[in-house]
């Protein structure tokens, strides 16, 4: 679809206007806010990644990228969260120590939401003690955790180790994802469940809960 490529092209070339506007008037031609997040939105940062990872654009390129990002998530923001979906259990979600990549947090924090979780969000950069001590604090069933560098996926088995050390891994589960992480390497840490995405997310959630 025309519109769906245009928010994609807005967003590879950083211009976060425009890219809000395009969201605006696909949600108001009643394009699913789903669609308008995978094949405009997701679309575009997949090729401001690839052409970041061969060296033909280079940082602030992708900050600008990461904005116009934003800007059009906030507007698909209520759209992709239902109302009135009773609250179906509580969970803190953070990006890892060491690791500022918050975009596909915040996404995967607004489809639990829209699921009818309750979800306390501790931002990125989140040390280990921080995450276990904050689900504790709020009484939460499952620490979710996300990577994007493959320099900071070890800081989620820390998490996993601490648990252990403080005798509370039957008490608080954890959810690990991130475009560098897999279901082995979830296994290998010991983490209690992998997800690809914001969908697979509720989906692994919803068990952890049901097994809490
Ligand atoms: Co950076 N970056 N970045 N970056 N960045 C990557 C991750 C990289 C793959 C780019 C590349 O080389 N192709 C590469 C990592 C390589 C590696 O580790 N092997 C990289 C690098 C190297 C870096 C820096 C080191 C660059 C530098 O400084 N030289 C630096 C690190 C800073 C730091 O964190 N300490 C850096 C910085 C940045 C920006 C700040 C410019 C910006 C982030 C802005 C922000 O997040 N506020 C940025 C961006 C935007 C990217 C790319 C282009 C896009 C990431 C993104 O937002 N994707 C990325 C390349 C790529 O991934 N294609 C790249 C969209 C988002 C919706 O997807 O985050 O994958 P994603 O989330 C998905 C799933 O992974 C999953 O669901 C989400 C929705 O589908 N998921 C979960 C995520 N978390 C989950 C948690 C769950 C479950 C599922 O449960 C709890």
């Amino acid at each position: 679809m025309e519109i769906l490529k245009d928010i994609a092209a807005a967003l590879q070339a950083g211009q976060s206007e425009r890219c809000a506007e395009l969201c605006a008037a696909a949600l108001k031609a009643e394009i699913p806010a789903g669609r308008v997040l995978d094949e405009g939105l997701i679309a575009g940062m997949n090729v401001v990644g690839e052409r970041f990872r061969d060296h033909e654009i280079f940082l602030p390129h992708v900050l600008l990228a990461a904005k116009a990002m934003t800007a059009g998530l906030a507007l698909l923001e209520p759209k992709l969260q239902s109302e009135s979906v009773p609250r179906a259990g509580r969970a803190v979600i953070g990006t890892v120590q060491g690791d500022l990549h918050d975009i596909g947090k915040n996404l995967v924090a607004v489809m639990l939401r829209g699921a009818g979780f309750e979800i306390v969000d501790l931002g990125s950069d989140v040390a280990p003690e921080t995450f276990v001590d904050e689900a504790l604090r709020h009484e939460a069933s499952v620490i979710g955790m996300s990577a994007l560098l493959t320099t900071t996926m070890p800081v989620m088995g820390r998490v996993v180790r601490l648990l252990h050390e403080r005798g509370l891994e039957n008490r608080l589960k954890t959810l690990v994802g991130g475009a560098p992480v897999d279901e082995d390497f979830a296994r290998e840490i010991g983490a209690d469940a992998y997800a690809f995405d914001g969908v697979s997310a509720v989906v692994r959630l919803r068990k952890l809960l049901e097994e809490s």
